[in-house]
């Protein structure tokens, strides 16, 4: 998916995730692995940008539909859903699915941005800073109903961990609504296995299991430098795997994202071999 980010080469994330060798490094860690492959999103060139606030709307509305259907459906059979990205806006219909399955589900959103615009607020028209806006019930309508029904989530369990780089009018909602942000600040503060236990408490609520998205643009850019957005001052390699780590060890998480790594802007790969290490450690790998 490359239609919710100005174009640049997030659609081949998941083949160069692929490539970095995602599937044989989980079989390792005892896993079983599904590949259900790609699903089909058209490329911007072949469809209409259409409203300049909510651009490719249509599109990402149709695909977010489809992957809706097909996380519901893995999470009924008791599977693992892990989705690939593809910009972040991906995490509409991977989210949607997973709150049919779990109504109670909580987020995880580790991101440089809090991507909690509305068509209202945004200033880039691009759907990928709006998605856990919509999924809290803020937004577009067509967004916000995917499937018939909002909020998905509940805005008291949302955390967001990284952000450093939020616009005045996210922000604005952001304290109206009283969601959960730990910035790159409060972790310098703080320490990322305080606030971490604070996430998963606080999205985990009463029991309740966890969705991690992983934007890989939340670490620093010396490490990942093939995002679209980069923004300095990200997570360190070390504080990314350890905030991993934790989320394995509490052992609610259900589904995971990986989204927003950007071939054509990476380094030899570096990127997405990134992304597979740290999906390991969610998954469970540990050193010793
Ligand atoms: C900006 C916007 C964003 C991700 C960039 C950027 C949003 N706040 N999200 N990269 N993952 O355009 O709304
Ligand atoms: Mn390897
Ligand atoms: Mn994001
Ligand atoms: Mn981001």
């Amino acid at each position: 998916m490359d239609l919710g980010a100005d174009r640049r080469g997030v659609d081949i994330g998941p083949s160069a995730i692929r490539y970095a060798g995602l599937s044989d490094h989980l079989k390792r860690l005892g896993h079983t692995i599904h590949d259900i492959g790609n699903l089909p999103v058209p490329q911007p060139e072949s469809r209409p940008i259409g409203n300049l606030r909510l651009k490719y709307l249509d599109s990402i509305i149709q695909s977010s539909s489809e992957l809706a259907d097909e996380v519901y459906q893995a999470l009924q059979e008791n599977e693992f859903p892990l989705i690939l990205g593809g910009d972040h806006s991906i995490a509409l219909g991977s989210i949607s699915g997973v709150a049919k399955a779990h109504p109670n589900v909580g987020i995880i959103w580790v991101d440089a941005h809090t991507d909690f615009n509305t068509e209202e607020t945004t200033p880039s028209g691009n759907i990928h800073g709006m998605i856990l806006a919509a999924l809290a019930g803020l937004g577009d309508p067509q967004l916000v109903n995917l499937g018939g029904w909002s909020p998905k989530i509940n805005k008291q369990q949302i955390v967001i961990i990284g952000a450093r780089d939020i616009d005045p009018g996210e922000q604005a909602l952001l304290r109206e609504h009283h969601i959960h942000v730990f910035t790159m600040s409060a972790i310098d503060q703080h320490g990322i296995p305080s606030l971490m236990k604070q996430a998963i408490e606080i999205a985990g609520i009463d029991g309740a299991p966890i969705h991690l998205s992983l934007d890989l643009d939340s670490l620093d850019p010396r490490d990942a430098p093939g995002v679209g957005t980069p923004v300095r001052g990200g997570l360190s390699y070390r504080e990314a795997h350890l905030a991993m780590e934790l989320v394995a060890a509490s052992q609610r998480m259900i589904s995971m994202d990986v989204v927003e790594v950007n071939s054509i802007l990476d380094r030899e790969n570096a990127t997405a071999q990134l992304a597979v290490e740290l999906t390991l450690s969610a998954l469970g790998k540990t050193i010793l």
